[in-house]
């Protein structure tokens, strides 16, 4: 992997590095609505809010500071402020609400919040004791942006000397059941996700333009909507609203060369795509999910775009399986990216033959480190991280996703992976959306059940898709069931919640 010196900020590294190899003129964020910051004001901005924090704030090193609000410049600056000054950013998504803020204020013994004026009320009703809590973009006469404003001659801000090693960001994973888990990463670490997968997969270049829909507060979108354009010297826009309808439109006005995205966007955007120039996009990123074969086909038809898969985990910050270009196998997520090891081992910990589906098994510049949580030593084994997912490794070592680890069907004593009927599902034309689940079975142990979104005016019907199934897939993994639906349970981040449809679902 990377080797880092022993002191090293990352704020430091991602925005005045740059700003000194590349000038302070080139563009470094856009915002929805046309406004551009360059590296310059970019870098003045954040001083300015760095300013305020060690100052007025009496934020020291090594507090955690919570950063809550839309995607916009500010609180990308807000980010980097705080990686400046020494301090830990909390990164949490938009849609969690009071008892959960609370939850995570309390767990990462959070002493200031950083808050977009606009998402203050669920932070205000989770009565955090002793938080400081300070608004951004609003009226009131302490807000940050008027605080920031008044350092205008307070001139550029040292970034803190922080150890490599010393905690810079703890991430929150949505957590479909259970407790939250604070996932805490080191100032090298949110440089060696640059260094690995950006650097040797993705290979931006300074004149990209990077725009994508996963929040700042999900590490893909961390990364793949901050951290990598800054590392790479390029620009990148930050959408408030980044939902298919709205990325579409954004990709064609802003000339956007580098998406990162996950499956659901681009099957939506393919509907769509009539009369868009997408003459700009060269580089297509999606994770988050499991990307069937016959999204990445239908896309390369569509655009003659391939798009790189990639697997990645807040509990590792970033992709440490993908590949792109020539090197891409339809179907598989890829190969360890350089820098990363991965292998799929059995519930013992050891290696399983190619072919076989196991446990996937990963390490590399970046570990799980949960905050305070015993389940570290269910994550962490013999020094790999098991994410919790299902693979097998190809003879020709490319690794294919199964399924998640507890997603497996077992019908007459076969093992029955959703995502590969789901895929069979979707390589019908008027199938928008798929979920597959079990459903227990006297005869049969489970059945498997098909939850199907159709496209708009479709008439499909469970006879007309069983022959489609059928015609694809071995019988025994064809679905007895067919569920239509209006839409699918997703989590904030987009990943399909199987589990809620279930029928012993809570
Ligand atoms: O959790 C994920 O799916 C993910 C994917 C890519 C990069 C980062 C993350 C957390």
């Amino acid at each position: 992997g990377p080797q880092y010196p022993d002191r090293l900020n990352c704020g430091h590294e991602l925005l005045d590095r740059t700003v000194e190899e590349r000038g302070p003129d080139r563009p470094a964020l856009h915002a929805g609505d046309g406004s551009v910051w360059s590296y310059g004001e970019l870098r003045e901005t954040v001083d300015r809010i760095a300013h305020v924090l060690t100052g007025e704030l009496g934020v020291a090193p090594g507090n955690r500071v919570l950063l809550r609000g839309p995607t916009t410049p500010w609180l990308a600056a807000c980010w980097l402020a705080v990686m400046k000054a020494g301090a830990v950013a909390v990164t949490v998504l938009a849609q969690a609400r009071a008892g959960e803020l609370a939850t995570i204020c309390s767990l990462a013994r959070v002493s200031h919040a950083l808050c977009d004026a606009r998402s203050a009320a669920d932070l205000a009703e989770a009565d955090v004791k002793g938080l400081r809590t300070t608004l951004y973009g609003g009226e009131d006469p302490g807000d940050l942006t008027r605080l920031a404003a008044a350092h205008t001659g307070s001139g550029p801000y040292r970034a803190v000397d922080t150890a490599a090693d010393e905690v810079a960001l703890i991430a929150f994973t949505s957590g479909t059941t259970g407790q939250p888990k604070g996932c805490m990463h080191l100032h090298r670490d949110l440089l060696a996700v640059a260094d690995t997968f950006s650097r040797e997969v993705l290979r931006p270049v300074p004149d990209d333009v990077f725009a994508g829909s996963p929040p700042l507060g999900f590490t893909f979108g961390l990364g793949g909507l901050l951290v990598f354009p800054l590392r790479a010297g390029a620009s990148t826009l930050l959408l408030e609203q980044a939902g298919p309808r709205q990325l579409l439109p954004a990709l064609v006005r802003h000339r956007v060369s580098v998406l990162f995205t996950a499956p659901t966007a681009y099957r939506t955007m393919l509907g769509e795509l009539d009369g868009h120039d997408l003459s700009a996009l060269r580089r297509c990123v999606s994770a988050g999910e499991n990307l069937p074969a016959a999204t990445w086909h239908a896309w390369q038809e569509a655009t003659g775009l391939r798009i790189i898969n990639g697997i990645g985990a807040t509990e590792l910050l970033h992709i440490f399986i993908s590949a792109a270009d020539d090197a891409i196998r339809p179907g598989t997520v890829g190969v360890p990216v350089p820098g990363w090891q991965a292998r799929v081992v059995d519930e013992h910990g050891e290696e399983l033959p190619d072919g076989e589906p196991g446990l996937l098994a990963v390490r590399g510049p970046v570990g799980c480190r949960y905050l305070s949580d015993p389940r570290q030593t269910e994550y962490v084994r013999h020094g790999w991280n098991l994410t919790g997912d299902t693979f097998v490794r190809e003879p020709d070592g490319y690794f294919r996703y199964v399924a998640r680890a507890d997603d497996m069907i077992i019908s007459s004593g076969y093992n029955i992976a959703g995502p590969e009927v789901e895929d069979a599902l979707l390589r019908h034309p008027e199938v928008a959306e798929a979920a597959v689940v079990g459903r227990s079975d006297e005869l049969r142990g489970e059945i498997v059940v098909a939850h199907v979104v159709l496209t708009e005016g479709s008439e499909q019907t469970a006879d007309s898709l069983r022959a489609h199934m059928k015609a694809n897939l071995a019988p025994h993994k064809c679905p007895r069931l067919f569920v239509f639906e209006q839409s699918l349970p997703r989590t904030a981040t987009g990943k399909l919640q199987r589990f809620l449809l279930r029928e012993d679902s809570p």
